[in-house]
């Protein structure tokens, strides 16, 4: 298997206090209760690596995990839950963007969508963020895309909202996986994409 070893680091609240290595990191970003923490767990084999949980909108900081003292994993704070407060949103997006512009061995990102909903504004508010900050910086930065919690739709619902969303993001349809907790539907695909972004 690629990752052996996961074990938290820690938690930033503030761009500044984290540590330069030169490790290779990969950040998991997605809207409160998309499924990112149990994506990681899954992705790591690991059970509670990652706390799951059940209030959304709570993870505030960038919570850092060492992977086989290689890579960091980066997830997020979760953002567009709508009972957070405007302060709090500008808040996290100060933190996002300064940690995109400052980060150069930031190699990719996996972005999570909820297969059942699509594309929504935070998605995209994302997606534009990102772009923004890469056009100024005058790079790319690889995205792998996730439709999370497929167990949640039958057959013909997930295929047509694969083909919807691929519409939506004008991607490679090799850049969208489907992935489930439950099933462990697209685990071992991405991976092996997260390896790739990771190694590249
Ligand atoms: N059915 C189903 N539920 C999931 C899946 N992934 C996550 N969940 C549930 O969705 C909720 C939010 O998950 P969590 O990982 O905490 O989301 P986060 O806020 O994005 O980190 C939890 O109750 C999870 O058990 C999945 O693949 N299938
Ligand atoms: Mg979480």
């Amino acid at each position: 298997m690629q990752f052996n070893n996961a074990n938290y680091l820690s938690s930033f609240f503030k761009f500044g206090d984290i540590p330069t290595t030169g490790l290779p990191e990969i950040a998991f970003a997605g809207r409160s209760n998309v499924g990112k923490s149990t994506l990681i767990n899954k992705v790591l084999n690991r059970k509670k690596l990652v706390q799951v949980s059940k209030t959304p909108g709570k993870t505030k900081a960038l919570n850092y995990f060492d992977v086989d003292e290689k890579y960091y994993f980066v997830d997020l704070p979760g953002f567009g839950y709508a009972k957070v407060p405007l302060k709090e949103k500008q808040s996290w997006g100060k933190l996002i963007e300064s940690y995109l512009k400052g980060s150069p061995n930031l190699k990719g990102l996996v972005h999570i969508i909820d297969c059942r909903r699509g594309m929504m504004d935070a998605d995209w508010t994302l997606m534009e963020f990102v772009s923004y900050i890469y056009n100024e910086l005058g790079r790319d930065l690889n995205v792998l895309y996730v439709l999370s919690k497929s167990d949640k739709l039958k057959s013909k619902a997930r295929s047509d909202a694969y083909k919807k969303t691929i519409q939506d993001l004008g991607c490679d349809p090799r850049q969208l996986i489907f992935f489930s907790a439950l099933s462990g539907q697209g685990v071992v695909e991405i991976r092996k994409l997260i390896l790739e972004i990771l190694t590249q």
